[in-house]
Order: C-alpha cells, then sequence, then structure tokens
C-alpha cells in the first residue's frame, strides 16, 4: 500500500512539473484527486485493508493528498505569476494616454427651433397634435382643395407609395383630421417630417419639417391672423420684428398672402444677410378656404379660421444663421454643439 502511494505521488510530482499551463495543471487535479482520481481509489480500497492497519494507510493517503495538493498550489502560483508577466509584455498600457472623454449629446437646432415655437403657440393656447407621415392622397390633396391636376400633385413633386398613398407633402392633413372629428372651436399646430421630390441642395431636401397652424372659430377674421402672426415673429425673432403680408395664392386658404419678417440684423435697413432686402419671408398663411371647411363637415356660414405653415429648418437656419440645409442633416456634432 505504501509503495503504491508513493508511485501516486511520484507520477502526480511528474505530472504537475509537465504542466505548462493553469488549464493542464487543472487536469492533473482532478486525475489525482478529484472525486474519480487514483487517491479517492485508493480510500474506496480501505474496506480491504486490515482493520489494525486502517489508522496508518488512512494517515499515509491523507499526508499525500496534502503534499500533491501543496505542490499544485505552488505550481498554480508560478503558473499564474508567469502568465501575468508574459501578458504584462503583450500588452501595451500607455497609462499617461488622455482618459476617454463622455461625450455628451446636444439637442439639434431644428429641436431648439420646434421647442421655441411651440413654447410659443402653446402659450397663445394652442395643442401640439400630430399625425401620420405616410398619408392618403385625400387627406394631403382632395380634403385641402388640391385638385386632380395640381402640379403639386406630379410625381416629379410627390412621393407615391400607390394611387391612394402618398408621403406627406405637408402637416396640414392633419388639421384635416382634427377638422373631421368636429370639436370646436380648434386652436392647434402640427409639426413634423414632409416629404417632396427635391434635389439636395443648401436650401432643399426631400424630408424637411413642417410646423402648419389652424385656428377654427365663430367670427375668426385676417385680423385675428395678423395679430397673431405680428406676436409670433416679435417672440421668435425679437419686440422690433414688423409684419408684412404680400397677397399669395394657396387652394386651400382665401385669401392667402406670404409673410416677410424685418430683418433681426439689420432690422430693415438692408444688409447682406437679407440681401439688402430688409424684409425676410418666412411663412404662408391664409383664411381657411370654405370649400375645405366644408368638405370635413364644419359650416362655413357658422365658422371661419385661419391657417399657416413654416418651414422648420427654414427658421433654425435663420434664427442660427446657418448658411447651408445639408449641415441640419450632416449631424456632425462639432456643428450641432454650437447652438
Ligand atoms: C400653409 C399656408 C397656408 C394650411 C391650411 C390648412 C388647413 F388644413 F386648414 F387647410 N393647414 N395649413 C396652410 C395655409 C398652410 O403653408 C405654407
Amino acid at each position: 500500500m505504501k509503495e503504491r502511494l508513493e508511485q501516486i505521488k511520484a507520477n502526480a510530482v511528474r505530472e504537475i512539473q509537465k504542466s505548462d499551463g493553469l488549464a493542464k495543471l487543472n487536469d492533473v487535479r482532478v486525475a489525482f484527486l478529484g472525486k474519480k482520481g487514483e487517491l479517492t481509489a485508493v480510500l474506496k480500497g480501505m474496506k480491504d485493508v486490515l482493520p489494525e492497519d486502517r489508522p496508518m494507510v488512512g494517515q499515509l493517503v491523507n499526508e499525500t493528498r496534502e503534499s500533491i495538493e501543496k505542490l499544485i498550489e505552488e505550481t498554480k502560483s508560478k503558473l499564474e505569476a508567469a502568465e501575468r508577466e508574459f501578458r504584462m509584455k503583450q500588452e501595451v498600457i500607455d497609462v499617461t494616454l488622455p482618459a476617454k472623454k463622455n461625450r455628451v449629446g446636444h439637442r439639434h437646432p431644428n429641436t431648439i427651433a420646434l421647442e421655441e415655437v411651440e413654447r410659443i403657440f402653446v402659450g397663445m393656447g394652442y395643442e401640439v397634435v400630430e399625425g401620420p407621415e405616410v398619408e392618403y392622397d385625400y387627406y394631403n390633396f382632395e380634403a385641402l382643395n388640391i385638385p386632380a391636376n395640381h402640379p403639386a400633385k406630379d410625381e416629379q413633386d410627390t412621393f407615391y407609395i400607390n394611387d391612394e398613398i402618398v408621403l406627406r407633402t405637408q402637416t396640414s392633413p392633419v388639421q384635416v383630421r382634427e377638422m373631421e372629428k368636429g370639436k370646436l372651436p380648434i386652436r392647434m399646430i402640427a409639426p413634423g417630417r414632409v416629404f417632396r421630390s427635391d434635389e439636395v441642395d443648401a436650401t432643399h431636401s426631400p424630408s424637411f419639417h413642417q410646423i402648419e397652424g389652424l385656428v377654427i372659430d365663430k367670427h375668426i377674421t385676417f385680423a385675428d391672423l395678423k395679430g397673431t402672426l405680428a406676436e409670433f415673429a416679435k417672440q421668435l425673432f425679437g419686440e422690433g420684428t414688423k409684419v408684412k403680408f404680400r397677397p399669395h395664392h394657396f387652394p386651400f386658404t382665401e385669401p392667402s398672402a406670404e409673410v416677410d419678417v424685418t430683418c433681426f440684423k439689420c432690422g430693415g435697413k438692408g444688409c447682406r444677410f437679407c440681401k439688402g432686402a430688409g424684409w425676410i419671408e418666412i411663412l404662408g398663411c391664409g383664411m381657411v378656404h370654405p370649400r375645405v371647411l366644408k368638405m370635413s363637415g364644419i359650416d362655413p356660414e357658422e365658422y371661419s379660421g385661419f391657417a399657416f405653415g413654416v418651414g422648420l429648418e427654414r427658421i433654425a437656419l435663420l434664427k442660427y444663421e446657418i448658411d447651408d440645409m445639408r449641415l441640419l442633416y450632416e449631424n456632425d456634432d462639432r456643428f450641432l454643439k454650437q447652438f
């Protein structure tokens, strides 16, 4: 028995010394000390040992186990140290490098401008309403009194999903859906993404954003429209800002107008920013066409209303003096951070 144990120990020592890595060493530990290991097998054979010899044999087994365990532990430490040293030589860590900066994001200029416009209209009692970007031709065109042969409906200008469904070219369909609900009065703005089949350049993009406004109540007049937009312009561009209404045409409003504001850089004298004009065009507006009201179930004899539409990017570019719309879509945070 004694010889057998010495044999096991000698084998174990040899195997431990041959181990060239922690994984290998673990295999050796299992082979000798594990549940199905050689030493455990000896213990299991104790029943065949004479009762008087058992204490002595048991002690021998334990001594053998202890010395194997000790050698494994020592070898493990050495192997770990060697592996650490090997890793240190492989990995070059330059502790003098500056730490990675955690970059904090920034609101997009469009978002800043949108929140500003929303703040102004919410302050005047308007609701902010959103609607689908993929719209029925009916809501995007027909309900807005845009006839089937209108140039805006051309495939050159509008993205068609099929004959009846388009990517909305304006957010007015959201207003139509609201009018259809029949809950009056209405005071709302509809911000959101719109789509037109335009080539990308400094002032155009096939996808941009609009904010359209709608007010419907009894006795709403063009004077309400003028007062509202004059207040909007003052809050957005400064107290000294004046507005000018120029006659225009939209199918969905009658009468219609385009609105200019006095240049907030020169106050109207004319400068490089307003190209000498003193005025800057910012939006389109008008009194909602009686046919538009009627189509959505509102009696134009009883109710009237005004509407307007303004490009969000246009406001962002103006307000932050950005000269190329493409900068708004590149999402370079060195650019975005400036506003
Ligand atoms: C504009 C200009 C003028 C407009 C009209 C409507 C609706 F739904 F009430 F008919 N919503 N928005 C409108 C009017 C939009 O954008 C330049």
